[in-house]
């Protein structure tokens, strides 16, 4: 198994649609033993490929991971949500590709999502609570969507400018905290 860097804001590869998965094969296993080691050394309770730059649909979550229970983890092949609450629910979401940076997002109190499983069967999970808001945030980021994308215009250009000039500055051999 393998620690992958994670992809930060405003990296392009975070922007782009995944590509369905075809085969479920030695690779995919391992990107997804990959992926799940990643999370949990982060520490976070889920992952999308394309944060550790692979622009294929599948992610991992293990939401007991957040209260320190015992691991949860799963892996989700071509998530697709195939059904939503009208019920929302307001949850103080983070990134591991924004880090150090949290806000109130809304979104579907419940969602199904069909997907297929690392043996290839094809499986749905009914979420709520942490799961769904996980899963919806993953399944965004195959689609190239961030959960900034549901701020005010004005909280988003500040938080994408401040990254863009962290970026700048790394690239440059600097590195200057800045606060928003
Ligand atoms: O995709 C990611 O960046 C992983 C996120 C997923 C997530 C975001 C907001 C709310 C729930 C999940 C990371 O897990 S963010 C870190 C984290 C860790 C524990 C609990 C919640 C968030
Ligand atoms: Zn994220």
């Amino acid at each position: 198994m393998a620690k992958l860097p994670i992809l930060i804001l405003p990296d392009p590869v975070l922007r782009k649609v995944a590509t369905p998965i075809a085969t479920i094969d030695k690779r995919i296993r391992k990107l997804s033993e990959d992926m799940l080691e990643t999370m949990y050394d982060a520490p976070g309770v889920g992952l999308a490929a394309p944060q550790i730059g692979v622009t294929e649909r599948i992610i991992v979550a293990d939401p007991a991971n957040e209260e320190g229970a015992e691991p949860q983890p799963m892996v989700l092949i071509n998530p697709e949500i195939v059904g939503s609450s009208e019920e929302t629910k307001v949850w103080e979401e983070g990134c591991l590709s924004i880090p150090d940076y949290v806000e109130d997002v809304i979104r579907p109190a419940s969602v199904r999502v069909a997907y297929t499983d690392l043996e290839g069967e094809a499986r749905e999970v009914e979420a709520d609570g942490l799961l769904a808001v996980i899963l919806q945030h993953e399944i965004d980021h195959l689609n190239g969507v961030l959960f900034i994308d549901y701020l005010s215009r004005l909280k988003r250009e500040r938080v994408v400018k401040k990254f863009t000039k962290q970026a700048k500055l790394a690239a440059a051999g600097g590195d200057e905290p800045e606060m928003i």
